[in-house]
């Protein structure tokens, strides 16, 4: 069978084929729809746009859809970049441009004391998954988060996004340092997932 899911994000593939293979699914992404316009994802939460992508999506298709929107909140920047993860940098920013632009912003809080401290701020990603099947208009949906600290000092090569900034300190590792299994049994992807999936079971 297969599971189409909303997301031009490479990395977001990949833990969402990791989680659904051993369920015998196949996902398939918007690199397999290459031509289904651009979804705007001006919602004011992680949820409604995670709705917005799943309802778009599936009504073009005809078939039900999974959307992921997500990204992270830092306590410094009160809750910056949030919503706008993928922008931060601005409109055409890469993975590379973000977490300089992160950093930057985090330096710069600390008006040129450097304290020699390599955690600069608390911080949590959140996940917002959504289910929109266009044959009943029904849609489930189920939030993930997971706390952490931005460190200054990026480490890691797997993951993608924010993860080489993202530390764990009941892990002393970045996201990026996790390997796939790890990182989905406790990344907000991963908890989103397991809410949804039991909510599902619930359904039927
Ligand atoms: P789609 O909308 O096509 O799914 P996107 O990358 O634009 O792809 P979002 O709008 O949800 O996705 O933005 C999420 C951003 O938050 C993403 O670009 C990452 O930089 C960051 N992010 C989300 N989940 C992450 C994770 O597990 N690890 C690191 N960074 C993550």
């Amino acid at each position: 069978d297969i599971l189409i899911v909303a997301t031009k994000n490479k990395g977001k593939v990949r833990e969402f084929q990791h989680a659904f293979a051993p369920l015998g699914l196949t996902v398939q992404s918007m690199f397999d729809y290459p031509d289904l316009p651009d979804v705007v994802e001006d919602g004011a939460t992680f949820a409604e746009n995670a709705f917005k992508k799943a309802k778009a999506v599936g009504e073009s298709l005809g078939l039900p859809v999974l959307a992921d929107d997500s990204g992270l909140c830092v306590d410094a920047l009160n809750g910056r970049p949030g919503v706008y993860s993928a922008r931060y940098a601005g409109e055409d920013a890469d993975d590379g441009d973000n977490n300089l632009k992160l950093l930057s912003e985090l330096e710069g809080l600390k008006q040129g004391e450097d304290t020699g401290q390599p955690l600069l701020s608390t911080a949590r990603f959140v996940c917002a998954l959504s289910l929109y099947d266009p044959a009943t208009g029904k849609e489930l949906t189920a939030e993930g988060t997971v706390e952490g600290w931005i460190t200054s000092e990026p480490s890691g090569a797997g993951g993608f996004g924010y993860d080489p900034l993202f530390f764990l300190p009941g892990y002393d590792k970045t996201m990026a340092e996790l390997t796939l299994e790890q990182k989905q049994q406790i990344s907000h992807r991963g908890q989103a997932l397991r809410l949804l999936t039991e909510k599902l079971a619930a359904e039927q």
